[in-house]
């Protein structure tokens, strides 16, 4: 039955030829899947949260090889135009009021669009953190996951153009500490999100249910009481392959998700500011 659609598609002949198309496809949020190597030939998934095939009666079929719908075609425009990436359509309104462009990489013709227009008065934040300052607290317990957890948060805020100066790597001995650590550098006023990245595995932790409560809850308080965008990317697992799944590949990267959501949460912070200072 079936369990996946995948749409193969050759870019060239090297696996170099291949990171273009792959590098803005994870700037603009697809995650890694199964990748392999064979007989000189490469292949690399690209995972989305869901998938569909559109089977499509009309008197002229879409000019691209495929159509990748994102949550703000605006903002994935802007991430395109940043990497200078050849345009085939400029981003503009359907006559059944989607956005949508469209671009090509190594021959490979992308659509990207959003179907329904947003609202003007809706507020969302973007994944641009050019300018914006983070913190990332990793605890250093089980730092064989923390480390990849740590990596993949990295990827996430470089990707969406956090410079390196503006980023800080704090390192405290386990998850119990990260709440404490977290809550004394949002207070410093410094950073726009703290990204708070752990593992707590059931197995080895007596009294886990109360430590990973304590962790969630002492988080969660620091972003209320300090106003500062605080990302979890605590892992909470039963075993240590669940964490690998969750620190690689297989089921994406934590980390990454939690930079991610940082970059967007910082972003969202200063729009409600001046939303609310523009409509006083
Ligand atoms: C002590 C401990 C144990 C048993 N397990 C974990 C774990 O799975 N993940 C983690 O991040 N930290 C663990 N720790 C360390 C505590 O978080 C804390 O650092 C120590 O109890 C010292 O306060």
């Amino acid at each position: 039955m079936i369990r996946n659609l995948i749409v193969p598609r050759v870019l060239g002949k090297t696996q170099e030829d291949l990171q273009p198309a792959l590098e803005l496809l994870r700037a603009l949020g697809a995650t890694p899947g199964h990748e392999w190597h064979e007989g000189g030939a490469h292949g690399f998934q690209l995972e989305a949260p869901s998938g569909a095939v559109e089977l499509i009666a009309a008197a002229t079929a879409p000019a691209s090889d495929i159509t990748i719908e994102v949550s703000d075609a605006d903002a994935a425009w802007e991430i395109v135009r940043q990497r200078g990436v050849k345009v085939l359509h400029e981003i503009g309104d359907t006559a059944y009021g989607a956005r949508i462009f469209a671009v090509e990489v190594n021959g490979l013709r992308m659509a990207f669009i959003t179907y329904a227009r947003k609202n003007d008065d809706d507020v969302e934040g973007s994944l641009q953190a050019q300018g914006k300052r983070f913190a990332i607290v990793v605890a250093r317990f089980n730092s064989f996951i923390t480390e990849r957890l740590l990596d993949g948060a990295l990827l996430a805020l470089r990707q969406a153009g956090a410079s390196k100066e503006d980023i800080t790597i704090v390192r405290v001995p386990g998850s119990f500490e990260i709440p404490s650590a977290s809550r004394q550098l949002a207070l410093t006023g410094k950073y726009d999100a703290i990204v708070c990245i752990g593992c707590l595995l059931r197995g080895g932790t007596l009294h886990y249910e109360v430590i990973a409560n304590e962790v969630t809850r002492g988080v969660g308080q620091s972003a209320q009481e300090t106003g500062v965008p605080h990302a979890f990317g605590v892992l909470t697992c039963d075993t240590l392959e669940q964490a690998i799944d969750r620190a690689g590949l297989k089921a994406g990267n934590k980390g990454y998700e939690a930079g991610l959501a940082a970059v967007e949460m910082a972003s969202l912070h200063s729009k409600v500011a001046e939303n609310a200072a523009g409509k006083r």
